[in-house]
């Protein structure tokens, strides 16, 4: 028995996942990213400054990251010094989008697989919005539409749960978090110029300059994200875990854990706040970028040697016999690793480097009775993005104070050389991301993205080694064939985007 799921709605960009069912179980899971972009084709040839604005436009959900990538890599080609109050800004900037990317894959695209949407038909209050959305759903409830863009029925037949309260309460949430985004995205607009694509970065840092109203602007709106980081969010993923605690032992995954490291505490980026590392057959290993190849066995592209990213190739072939994805297969010295939210936490513990992020985790695991390894599944995915979100939101307040008000936040001036080469590497909502670029006659020559969900969501590699994803899905048991909710839980908890695996 198959099934397929294609498209998988609720996360960003075009995934199909087919799965092999024996005995109840997933046997074999495929995971596909089936669209073709090309950006890394597109830049060759371009000045090199437009990296940083055409890299943004990869993904709508985290512009920024590919910005810093790219304003990164250029640093290193250009042999640019960043100075204090651009690398903060950075920082700012991309914190800001995290905490808003964060609360969007919680509340609006993973929370309706654990809520009972149906729970709203039952609210007596008056709040404006909770009522509009019982018309919406009582509606749906009959098989009408009130709003086209109301998405909530039909939905899988499964477990939902059952705590009016918690469901009311966690409803109210999801419709408070739009409001939380925008604001989000207004604070990461003081400083970017706009969002979600900011128009400031350049190498070197950022070109708005930290003025004590845009300081008190972003201030004043990170005091509102706090509130609710630890007022709604948090409770809400605690709540939603502790009524599916059996979700902390699926969709473990390769086990091997991999991070880039992003935001840097000092100019020569020796500390930061999210350390780079490897976690591998329980082991923690520093990471080396040599080791970083791409498998493209199974991917639409002309077959070519497993490539460093220095080197990567994209040439699309799109009738490769067995190829099923057009997303890449990067490997770890031959090893499948997960990046992203739970992977840098876990490898941030594992150093025991940030006593504030070892002791969050430490005190939330006791809270809810769970051991560290249980980290490694789905609830311990949402788990971490609700933790980091929350541990970002308090360090905004740290860089915050540690801008210099009326300085710049650029080197200045600078010239494109004629050649160079460059590698930007930061932790992006999904996971670590990197860009490796080369200039040659003034022009980009060579430009490669490896990226979280190209990680996350590769397919097999010549070795026969399914991706992390496919990975978490095996010997999954599925109840009801008809309704593998438990599939897209697994799914979703990787937060896939794949306009950037692909892009
Ligand atoms: Ni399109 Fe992205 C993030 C990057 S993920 S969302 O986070 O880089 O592959």
């Amino acid at each position: 028995m198959k099934i397929k799921l294609d498209p998988i709605t609720r996360i960003e960009g075009h995934l199909s996942v087919s799965l092999d069912i024996e005995d109840g179980k997933v046997a074999a899971a495929y995971s596909a990213g089936t669209m073709f972009r090309g950006f890394e084709m597109i830049l060759q040839g371009r000045d090199p400054l437009d990296a940083v604005q055409i890299t943004q436009r990869i993904c709508g959900v985290c512009p920024v990251d590919h910005g810093v990538a790219a304003s990164l890599g250029l640093d290193q080609a250009l042999g640019l010094d960043t100075p204090d109050n651009g690398r903060l800004l950075r920082n700012l900037i991309v914190a800001a989008n995290h905490i808003q990317d964060h609360i969007l894959h919680f509340y609006h695209l993973s929370a309706l697989d654990f809520i009972d949407i149906k729970a709203v038909t039952q609210y007596r209050g008056n709040d404006q919005g909770l009522l509009e959305l019982r018309d919406w759903v009582q509606a749906e409830l009959q098989h009408k539409k009130i709003n086209p863009a109301a998405p909530f029925l039909p939905r899988y037949r499964g477990t939902y749960i059952k705590d009016t309260d918690l469901n009311l309460t966690a409803i109210k949430n999801y419709l408070a978090a739009f409001r939380t985004r925008a604001l989000s995205h207004e604070m990461l607009a003081v400083f970017g110029g706009k969002a979600p694509h900011a128009a400031s970065l350049v190498p070197s840092g950022v070109t708005a300059k930290p003025t004590i109203n845009r300081v008190e602007a972003f201030r004043s709106r990170l005091k509102d994200l706090q509130h609710f980081i630890d007022t709604a969010y948090l409770p809400d993923v605690i709540a939603i875990s502790q009524a599916f605690p059996d979700y902390f032992n699926i969709g473990y995954g390769s086990g091997n854990l991999l991070a880039y490291g992003g935001f840097p505490e000092d100019a020569a980026h020796q500390h930061q706040f999210m350390t780079g590392g490897v976690y591998r057959n329980g082991r923690l290993e520093s990471l080396d970028l040599s080791k970083i190849a791409e498998n493209t066995t199974y991917t639409w592209v002309t077959q070519t040697p497993d490539l460093h990213p220095s080197r990567g190739h994209t040439e699309p072939a799109p009738h490769k016999p067995d190829a099923y994805s057009w997303i890449k297969a990067p490997r770890y010295d031959g090893a499948v690793m997960e990046v992203g939210p739970m992977a840098r936490l876990m490898i941030a513990h594992h150093l025991g480097h940030n006593p504030a992020i070892s002791g969050l985790l430490a005190q939330t695991l006791a809270r809810i009775d769970q051991p560290l390894k249980a980290m490694q599944s789905v609830m311990g995915r949402h788990l971490a993005r609700a933790l980091e979100c929350k541990l970002l939101a308090d360090r905004c307040e740290v860089w915050l104070d540690q801008l210099r008000v009326g300085e710049p936040a650029t080197a200045g001036a600078f010239k494109i050389p004629a050649t160079g080469q460059g590698v930007g590497l930061t932790e992006a909502a999904r996971g670590g991301l990197g860009h490796w670029l080369e200039i040659s006659d003034g022009r980009i020559k060579h430009y490669e993205c490896v990226v979280p969900t190209t990680w996350n969501c590769s397919p097999r590699d010549d070795q026969g080694q399914p991706g992390p994803m496919e990975q978490a899905l095996a010997d999954l048991p599925i109840e009801d064939q008809a309704n593998p909710i438990e599939a897209t839980r697994v799914v979703r908890s990787f937060d896939p985007c794949l306009a950037c695996a692909v892009h």
